[in-house]
């Protein structure tokens, strides 16, 4: 989970009460909650980001129909001019048990998560013997990210 815009903290708040709220899954672990410098395009706000653990019977992509539902309800603007810029929420997939799956619109695992310590530090919070396919166990990949532009995000924000 992203968010860096529009009070993110209550952005991932209001994500996870609308997962909670969706009958097909069921919520796991949540990871403690992140400020991370922003990556891709310079000049935006700082990002909140989590990691949150779903349990479900849904297929994929019917999962990453109730991800982009929830972003939408809260807002997310497809913006094709500003591909990484700023947004309130962004729901990504990361993981799908263990598959590899290489379709139109959705790449699992997420290909650049094993590259960025906002996605792996909190992973491996969670989940740290979970395996990237092809790459490893979560904790050793983010121990090599290490914490550069991550810290915990204060609670009074
Ligand atoms: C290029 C490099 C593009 C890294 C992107 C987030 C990237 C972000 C986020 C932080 C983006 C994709 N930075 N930049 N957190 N998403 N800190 O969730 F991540 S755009
Ligand atoms: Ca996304
Ligand atoms: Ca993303």
């Amino acid at each position: 989970m992203g968010s860096n815009l529009q009070a993110p903290r209550q952005q991932l708040q209001t994500a996870l009460s609308a997962l909670r709220a969706t009958s097909d899954l069921s919520l796991g672990a949540v990871s403690p909650v992140y400020r991370s410098a922003p990556l891709g395009v310079a000049g935006q706000p700082d990002y909140c980001n989590a990691v949150v653990e779903v349990f479900t019977d849904l297929e994929a992509l019917q999962l990453l129909d109730c991800l982009q539902s929830i972003e939408k309800q809260q807002g997310r603007e497809r913006n094709a001019t500003q591909r990484w810029g700023p947004r309130t929420l962004d729901l990504d997939l990361l993981l799908y048990g263990g598959y590899v799956i290489n379709s139109e619109r959705l790449t699992v695992p997420h290909p650049e998560m094993h590259k960025r310590n906002f996605v792996m530090r909190p992973l491996a919070d969670i989940a740290p013997d979970v395996a990237i396919p092809g790459l490893g166990a979560a904790a050793e990949l983010a121990r090599v990210l290490g914490g550069q532009g991550l810290a915990p995000w204060a609670e009074a924000e």
